[in-house]
């Protein structure tokens, strides 16, 4: 059955907060038992003798596992339920105003502690994640083009823990700064380049279970983790199936023709096969 009628998890303050910030932390979307669990299938990627993959990226301390090479991407069975899992699901829908959205992502990140001192805490360029395609000249700045991406934590991370780092109200920065100029979409290296203009990021701390929205235009990049509790961390991003790109055009887009196995299917609910491109909306 389609959903027509869209639950309003968020009050209106957090939707407005959203829109103003740019981010916005969910409490416990996740129980804190589901959460355990999750983390736990991360963890088992990490090989039990800690030989540390040649595909994946590892960086001071933060571990990014790829499924296989060049697929950040971690969508067996085991994890088609965090894809489709329905409180996220109808935020996201409250968010961008339509119950028919599409979801993307599922990249993991393993943040241990480093004690190496660097001049930044962020132990990754300030950058956007794709969502407008890089050849295009313009931003749309429509409630169609955006994606509303992010991740859950499966661990508590205190502050200084390797939360995510953001700029409050920095995704309208952006749109200010895209707007003062012909082809904003291409500017700052087709925003590659532009981590001058923030000065000042802030880190989200969060607990097991919690998911940290984050808008398109946010700039964001990960930290060190100055603590000793490890934090886990699966990555999604969500938008409408009216989104004016065609699947596939925007870098890193995934979902293009992607043919999935009997066990992950057999994993999806209605709702998931819709939100994958399984089925139809
Ligand atoms: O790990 C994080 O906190 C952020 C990672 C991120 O933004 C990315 O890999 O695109
Ligand atoms: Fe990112």
């Amino acid at each position: 059955m389609q959903p027509t009628v869209i639950d309003a998890p968020l009050t209106a303050e957090k939707v407005d907060a959203f829109w103003e910030d740019g981010y916005l932390l969910v409490p416990g979307v996740l129980s804190r038992e589901e959460a355990a669990h999750y983390g736990g299938l991360i963890l088992d990627l990490m090989p039990r003798d800690l030989h540390v993959p040649d595909h994946w990226e590892a960086n001071d301390g933060r571990f990014k596992p790829f499924y296989t090479r060049g697929n950040d991407r971690f969508d067996g069975p085991e994890f088609i339920p965090l894809f489709q899992h329905e409180r996220l699901y109808r935020v996201m829908a409250q968010l961008l105003r339509s119950p028919r959205l599409f979801v993307r992502d599922g990249s993991v990140a393993i943040t241990m502690r480093t004690d190496t001192p660097h001049d930044s805490e962020l132990s990754q360029p300030l950058h956007l994640d794709p969502a407008t395609p890089g050849n295009r000249d313009e931003f749309l700045f429509t409630l169609p083009e955006v994606e509303i991406g992010g991740c859950y934590y499966f661990t508590d991370v205190e502050v200084g823990g390797g939360g995510i780092h953001v700029v409050p109200g920095g995704h309208r920065a952006v749109e200010r700064e895209a707007r003062a100029v012909p082809r904003g979409r291409q500017r700052f290296n087709r925003w590659r380049e532009f981590a001058h203009l923030f000065p000042e990021t802030v880190e989200v701390p969060g607990n097991a279970g919690d998911f940290v929205l984050m808008h398109h235009l946010m700039p964001h990049a990960a930290s060190y983790n100055r603590r000793s509790r490890t934090r886990l961390a699966q990555f999604f991003r969500y938008c409408r199936d009216d989104q004016p790109y065609v699947i596939g055009e925007r870098p890193g887009d995934q979902a293009a023709n992607r043919v999935y196995g009997d066990l992950q299917l057999a994993a999806m609910t209605p709702l998931g096969r819709k939100l994958l491109g399984v089925d139809p909306w």
